[in-house]
């Protein structure tokens, strides 16, 4: 399998943490995200995902995009470990917390909106951070509760074992602290996100890992 990524990009990030708790390798390809104008724009890149996102994973030749995708492939091609529950009830509650993070929180910090709040609204850095942190912070509301209020949450986001809904809640944990997101009223999330960071398979998927990393 190859994977393109980027140190940085949260997206990219689940789907380390997914292949690594799989035990499975990706030959990565880097796409720096800001470097010549983006290098997610050249046509290079757009022939592999015409969407200019990473990640992309190429596996027997195919491309997979978008990072839910990537990991449910992951998930139906290499069952062992599970990142899905067993039960119906569980699975459905487990993709719902995945797709808070990334349907709903995640695209309105992606670089494209950034970029186009800065030059097209012409927001200045203080007002692009605001933007971010103000849907970090809606959309973290919204899973503490439904993580605090709900039997179903263990040690991780479903149960004592990791799941799709970890493997999403840790790159935005990390996002929201690059971005300066306030997290003291978050206390589930951030036990949660603690608990995760005592397994290599999200150690080594961080961005300080990667062999792309830049401080
Ligand atoms: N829904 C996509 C989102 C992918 C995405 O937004 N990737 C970001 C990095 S985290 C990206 O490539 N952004 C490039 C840009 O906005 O120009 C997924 O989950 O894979």
């Amino acid at each position: 399998m190859e994977l393109f990524t980027y140190f940085r990009s949260s997206a990219a990030f689940r789907v380390r943490i997914a292949l690594n708790l799989k035990g499975l390798k990706a030959e990565p390809h880097f796409i720096h995200l800001v470097k010549d104008g983006g290098q997610q724009h050249k046509p290079e890149y757009r022939k592999v995902n015409p969407q200019g996102f990473v990640p992309a994973l190429v596996d027997q030749g195919h491309v997979i995009t978008q990072s839910i995708a990537i990991i449910e492939y992951l998930e139906e091609t290499h069952p062992q470990p599970p990142l899905l529950p067993r039960d119906a009830l569980g699975r459905a509650r487990v993709r719902a917390l995945a797709l808070a993070i990334a349907a709903d929180i995640h695209p309105l910090q992606n670089t494209r909106i950034t970029k186009y709040l800065e030059q097209e609204l012409k927001l200045d850095e203080a007002a692009r951070k605001r933007w971010i942190v103000r849907w970090i912070t809606e959309g973290f509301t919204a899973l503490e509760k439904l993580l605090a209020n709900d039997p179903a949450t263990g040690e991780f986001c479903h149960g004592d074992t990791p799941t799709m809904a970890d493997v999403l809640l840790v790159p935005q944990m990390f996002s929201a602290r690059r971005f300066g997101a306030e997290l003291e009223p978050f206390p589930t999330l951030r036990r949660i996100d603690e608990h995760c960071q005592l397994l290599k398979a999200f150690q080594d998927a961080a961005p300080a890992k990667q062999p792309d990393f830049e401080a």
